[in-house]
Protein backbone atom coordinates (compact mmCIF):
# COMPACT_ATOMS: atom_id res chain seq x y z
CA UNK A 1 0.00 0.00 0.00
CA UNK A 2 1.36 3.38 -1.03
CA UNK A 3 1.70 5.67 1.81
CA UNK A 4 0.04 9.35 1.41
CA UNK A 5 2.01 12.40 1.35
CA UNK A 6 2.10 14.65 4.50
CA UNK A 7 2.50 18.41 5.04
CA UNK A 8 5.69 19.74 6.27
CA UNK A 9 3.59 22.17 8.26
CA UNK A 10 0.26 22.64 9.00
CA UNK A 11 -1.93 23.74 6.39
CA UNK A 12 -2.63 27.39 6.93
CA UNK A 13 -6.53 27.68 5.90
CA UNK A 14 -7.50 31.66 5.33
CA UNK A 15 -11.49 31.56 6.06
CA UNK A 16 -14.78 32.68 7.29
CA UNK A 17 -17.44 31.33 9.26
CA UNK A 18 -19.37 33.00 6.81
CA UNK A 19 -17.80 31.47 3.80
CA UNK A 20 -19.58 28.58 2.32
CA UNK A 21 -16.69 28.15 0.24
CA UNK A 22 -14.18 27.78 2.64
CA UNK A 23 -16.12 25.34 4.92
CA UNK A 24 -15.98 23.10 1.55
CA UNK A 25 -12.06 23.61 2.32
CA UNK A 26 -12.17 22.88 5.91
CA UNK A 27 -14.31 19.67 5.10
CA UNK A 28 -11.92 18.68 2.52
CA UNK A 29 -8.83 18.97 5.23
CA UNK A 30 -10.44 17.41 8.00
CA UNK A 31 -11.80 14.58 5.46
CA UNK A 32 -7.89 13.78 4.50
CA UNK A 33 -6.90 13.76 8.14
CA UNK A 34 -4.48 17.22 7.63
CA UNK A 35 -2.94 19.22 10.17
CA UNK A 36 -5.13 22.57 9.64
CA UNK A 37 -4.07 26.12 11.06
CA UNK A 38 -7.37 28.10 10.54
CA UNK A 39 -6.97 31.91 10.15
CA UNK A 40 -10.21 34.02 9.75
CA UNK A 41 -10.35 36.12 7.56
CA UNK A 42 -12.98 38.48 9.03
CA UNK A 43 -15.01 38.79 6.30
CA UNK A 44 -18.35 40.50 8.13
CA UNK A 45 -15.94 43.64 8.66
CA UNK A 46 -13.82 43.14 5.32
CA UNK A 47 -10.61 42.59 6.86
CA UNK A 48 -9.54 40.41 3.83
CA UNK A 49 -9.86 43.15 1.66
CA UNK A 50 -7.26 44.97 3.49
CA UNK A 51 -3.31 44.80 2.35
CA UNK A 52 -2.34 43.55 5.20
CA UNK A 53 -4.48 40.55 4.98
CA UNK A 54 -2.58 37.71 3.94
CA UNK A 55 -2.32 36.09 1.62
CA UNK A 56 -2.44 38.31 -1.00
CA UNK A 57 -5.41 37.74 -3.08
CA UNK A 58 -6.22 39.94 -5.75
CA UNK A 59 -9.81 38.94 -5.74
CA UNK A 60 -9.41 39.93 -1.89
CA UNK A 61 -12.12 36.79 -1.27
CA UNK A 62 -11.17 33.99 1.38
CA UNK A 63 -10.43 31.04 1.09
CA UNK A 64 -7.16 30.45 -0.13
CA UNK A 65 -4.53 28.21 1.51
CA UNK A 66 -0.78 28.41 2.66
CA UNK A 67 1.37 25.01 2.49
CA UNK A 68 4.77 25.83 3.01
CA UNK A 69 5.03 28.93 1.22
CA UNK A 70 2.64 27.20 -1.65
CA UNK A 71 0.14 29.43 -1.51
CA UNK A 72 -3.39 29.00 -3.37
CA UNK A 73 -6.72 30.94 -3.95
CA UNK A 74 -10.40 29.69 -5.31
CA UNK A 75 -11.62 26.44 -3.65
CA UNK A 76 -11.95 24.49 -6.77
CA UNK A 77 -8.37 24.90 -7.01
CA UNK A 78 -7.51 24.21 -3.72
CA UNK A 79 -9.73 21.06 -3.91
CA UNK A 80 -8.01 19.29 -6.66
CA UNK A 81 -4.33 20.43 -5.21
CA UNK A 82 -5.02 18.88 -1.87
CA UNK A 83 -6.73 15.97 -3.67
CA UNK A 84 -3.91 15.11 -5.98
CA UNK A 85 -0.65 16.56 -3.37
CA UNK A 86 -2.15 14.49 -0.28
CA UNK A 87 -5.57 12.31 -1.20
CA UNK A 88 -6.06 8.50 -2.00
CA UNK A 89 -6.79 8.32 -5.33
CA UNK A 90 -11.05 7.89 -5.16
CA UNK A 91 -10.89 11.71 -4.06
CA UNK A 92 -10.10 12.96 -7.85
CA UNK A 93 -9.63 10.14 -10.27
CA UNK A 94 -7.37 10.58 -13.27
CA UNK A 95 -9.55 9.12 -15.88
CA UNK A 96 -10.96 11.46 -18.57
CA UNK A 97 -14.27 10.86 -18.13
CA UNK A 98 -14.29 11.14 -13.93
CA UNK A 99 -12.06 14.33 -14.51
CA UNK A 100 -14.58 15.70 -16.80
CA UNK A 101 -17.63 14.82 -14.76
CA UNK A 102 -16.01 16.42 -11.70
CA UNK A 103 -15.35 19.41 -13.48
CA UNK A 104 -18.44 19.66 -14.11
CA UNK A 105 -19.94 18.67 -10.34
CA UNK A 106 -17.62 21.74 -9.54
CA UNK A 107 -18.67 24.16 -11.59
CA UNK A 108 -22.12 23.37 -11.00
CA UNK A 109 -22.10 23.08 -7.82
CA UNK A 110 -19.44 25.24 -6.05
CA UNK A 111 -21.92 28.09 -5.98
CA UNK A 112 -22.17 31.12 -3.98
CA UNK A 113 -24.98 30.03 -0.80
CA UNK A 114 -26.92 33.63 -1.60
CA UNK A 115 -30.70 33.27 -0.65
CA UNK A 116 -31.99 34.29 -3.55
CA UNK A 117 -30.10 32.65 -5.92
CA UNK A 118 -30.19 29.25 -3.84
CA UNK A 119 -33.81 28.93 -3.88
CA UNK A 120 -34.42 30.50 -7.72
CA UNK A 121 -31.47 27.35 -8.64
CA UNK A 122 -32.34 24.42 -5.72
CA UNK A 123 -35.32 22.92 -7.18
CA UNK A 124 -34.27 22.90 -10.46
CA UNK A 125 -30.68 21.21 -9.30
CA UNK A 126 -32.52 18.77 -6.81
CA UNK A 127 -35.09 17.30 -9.63
CA UNK A 128 -31.20 16.46 -11.36
CA UNK A 129 -29.63 14.91 -8.29
CA UNK A 130 -32.66 13.04 -6.61
CA UNK A 131 -32.91 10.41 -9.61
CA UNK A 132 -28.41 10.36 -9.57
CA UNK A 133 -28.25 9.70 -5.41
CA UNK A 134 -31.39 7.51 -5.72
CA UNK A 135 -28.57 5.55 -8.55
CA UNK A 136 -25.36 6.17 -6.78
CA UNK A 137 -24.20 6.36 -3.40
CA UNK A 138 -21.97 9.56 -4.26
CA UNK A 139 -21.80 11.98 -7.21
CA UNK A 140 -19.49 9.54 -9.69
CA UNK A 141 -20.30 6.28 -8.47
CA UNK A 142 -19.56 4.21 -5.07
CA UNK A 143 -16.65 6.51 -3.54
CA UNK A 144 -17.00 10.12 -2.70
CA UNK A 145 -15.13 12.47 -4.82
CA UNK A 146 -14.02 16.33 -4.50
CA UNK A 147 -17.24 16.95 -6.50
CA UNK A 148 -19.30 15.38 -3.49
CA UNK A 149 -17.46 17.69 -0.97
CA UNK A 150 -18.21 20.67 -3.27
CA UNK A 151 -21.68 19.33 -3.51
CA UNK A 152 -22.14 18.66 0.24
CA UNK A 153 -21.66 22.59 1.25
CA UNK A 154 -24.10 23.59 -1.45
CA UNK A 155 -26.87 21.12 -0.48
CA UNK A 156 -26.73 20.68 3.39
CA UNK A 157 -27.48 24.31 3.79
CA UNK A 158 -30.05 24.77 1.28
CA UNK A 159 -32.98 24.48 4.17
CA UNK A 160 -31.81 27.37 5.42
CA UNK A 161 -33.15 29.21 2.89
CA UNK A 162 -36.55 27.91 3.39
CA UNK A 163 -35.99 24.95 0.85
CA UNK A 164 -38.17 21.87 1.69
CA UNK A 165 -36.17 18.60 1.17
CA UNK A 166 -38.72 16.05 2.09
CA UNK A 167 -39.72 15.31 -1.63
CA UNK A 168 -35.87 14.33 -1.98
CA UNK A 169 -35.22 11.33 -0.17
CA UNK A 170 -32.35 10.13 -2.48
CA UNK A 171 -30.65 13.79 -1.68
CA UNK A 172 -31.01 13.15 2.39
CA UNK A 173 -29.73 9.57 2.11
CA UNK A 174 -26.97 11.07 0.34
CA UNK A 175 -26.52 14.18 3.16
CA UNK A 176 -26.08 11.19 5.85
CA UNK A 177 -23.26 9.22 3.91
CA UNK A 178 -21.34 12.66 3.86
CA UNK A 179 -21.85 13.20 7.38
CA UNK A 180 -20.53 9.93 8.28
CA UNK A 181 -17.78 9.88 5.98
CA UNK A 182 -14.95 9.63 8.59
CA UNK A 183 -13.09 12.98 9.58
CA UNK A 184 -16.35 14.91 8.73
CA UNK A 185 -16.84 18.54 10.45
CA UNK A 186 -20.10 20.15 10.23
CA UNK A 187 -19.81 24.20 9.63
CA UNK A 188 -19.20 26.84 11.93
CA UNK A 189 -21.49 29.28 11.11
CA UNK A 190 -19.49 31.95 12.69
CA UNK A 191 -15.75 34.04 12.75
CA UNK A 192 -13.17 33.00 15.55
CA UNK A 193 -12.18 36.03 17.57
N1 LIG B 1 -14.44 31.39 -6.71
C1 LIG B 1 -14.12 31.62 -5.32
C2 LIG B 1 -15.25 32.34 -4.66
C3 LIG B 1 -14.90 32.71 -3.23
C4 LIG B 1 -15.93 33.62 -2.62
O1 LIG B 1 -16.98 33.93 -3.23
N2 LIG B 1 -15.63 34.05 -1.41
C5 LIG B 1 -16.53 34.93 -0.70
C6 LIG B 1 -17.04 34.25 0.58
S1 LIG B 1 -18.01 32.80 0.19
C7 LIG B 1 -15.75 36.19 -0.26
O2 LIG B 1 -14.62 36.11 0.14
N3 LIG B 1 -16.44 37.33 -0.30
C8 LIG B 1 -15.91 38.57 0.20
C9 LIG B 1 -15.59 39.55 -0.88
O3 LIG B 1 -15.80 39.24 -2.08
O4 LIG B 1 -15.16 40.63 -0.51
C10 LIG B 1 -13.86 30.26 -4.63
O5 LIG B 1 -14.42 29.25 -5.07
O6 LIG B 1 -13.08 30.23 -3.68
Amino acid sequence: MTSLAKPVRPIRLYRSGLSGHAYSIELFLSLLFLPLEVIDGGLANGQQRTPEYPPKNPSGQVPAIDDSGFVLHDSNAIVAYLARTYGEGHWMPTDTASEAKIQHWLTVLGLSLDHVRTKAISKTLFDVLEPRFAACDFALGGQATVADVAAYTYVAHVPEGDIDMAPYPAIRGWLTRIETLPGFVPIQKQEQS
